[in-house]
């Protein structure tokens, strides 16, 4: 675990390898299955359901201009874990709060959310280049420090199919992004982020692409610039994250 925490530090990411146990994933491939299923007869995206669109931008750019998305090419779900019973257990199963979060932080954390990332298939949009902080309310530091960020992939995440793309090192500074427009009670309205310049920001850091075998995970803290690219395979790279607070440490200790 010291090793865990040394590499943490140090690039603000640590993959975990073979993370969920075979019957676990079932369960949260069947939780994807049934959140997908149900915008079949989605044509526009809703607050925390966002489709997918044709077209520069993907599902984002559509949306910001009233355009009617993909049905069925659901992009992300928020708060995934009040939608689907399955994804809602997955924590307790895992142990995650347990068995990752206090381990590496010292304290259990908060629960915050979590997302269905589902990529889908031919066109599963970018993710431009940016820090999870960008989202969070100032009032947050008041309380916690950092998150943790637990991400799962649910199939097989490769570079083709828009794995996650990690700047090691970058979580060391400050949230290097204007939050003005972001609109936190419905964060897939706001304005499609600009992508970092981490050749600008960062000249001295190089980014690393982390494949993941469905089953395994990478944990992130807010600060850490990642990305992904788009899908354009025929497959759906369907994920997975459940993010957690995490308290400052030296003031009372976080939740379940
Ligand atoms: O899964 C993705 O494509 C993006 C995920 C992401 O950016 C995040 O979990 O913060």
């Amino acid at each position: 675990m010291e090793e865990l925490v040394r590499e943490l530090d140090e690039h603000g990411f640590i993959p975990l390898d073979g993370l969920v146990p075979e019957p676990v994933l079932e369960v949260m491939r069947r939780g994807c299955d049934d959140l997908i299923g149900r915008t079949r007869r989605m044509r526009h995206s809703t607050q925390g359901w966002q489709l997918e669109a044709e077209g520069e931008g993907g599902g984002w750019a559509a949306r910001a201009a009233g355009r009617a998305g993909i049905p069925g090419k659901v992009r992300v779900v928020g708060r995934a874990h009040e939608h689907s019973p399955e994804l809602a257990e997955v924590p307790e199963l895992l142990g995650l709060n347990e068995h990752v979060v206090e381990p590496l932080h010292g304290l259990r954390g908060d629960f915050y959310n979590s997302y269905l990332w589902a990529k889908p298939s031919e066109v599963g949009s970018e993710k431009p280049w940016h820090q999870d902080a960008l989202f969070l309310a100032e009032e947050f530091y008041e309380t916690y420090e950092d998150v943790f960020t637990i991400w799962i992939a649910v199939d097989d995440a490769r570079e083709d199919n828009g794995c996650l793309r990690f700047l090691p090192g970058s979580h060391r500074g400050q949230v290097l992004q204007d939050p003005h427009g972001i609109d936190r009670d419905d964060l897939f309205a706001s304005p499609r982020e600009p992508s970092l310049d981490i050749d600008r920001l960062w000249p001295d850091l190089t980014p690393v692409t982390l494949p993941r075998h469905a089953g395994s995970a990478v944990l992130f803290g807010a600060f850490t610039a990642h990305t992904s690219s788009a899908n354009t395979t025929e497959d759906q790279r369907r994920a997975v994250s459940y993010v957690y607070s995490l308290p400052r440490r030296g003031t009372a200790g976080g939740g379940r």
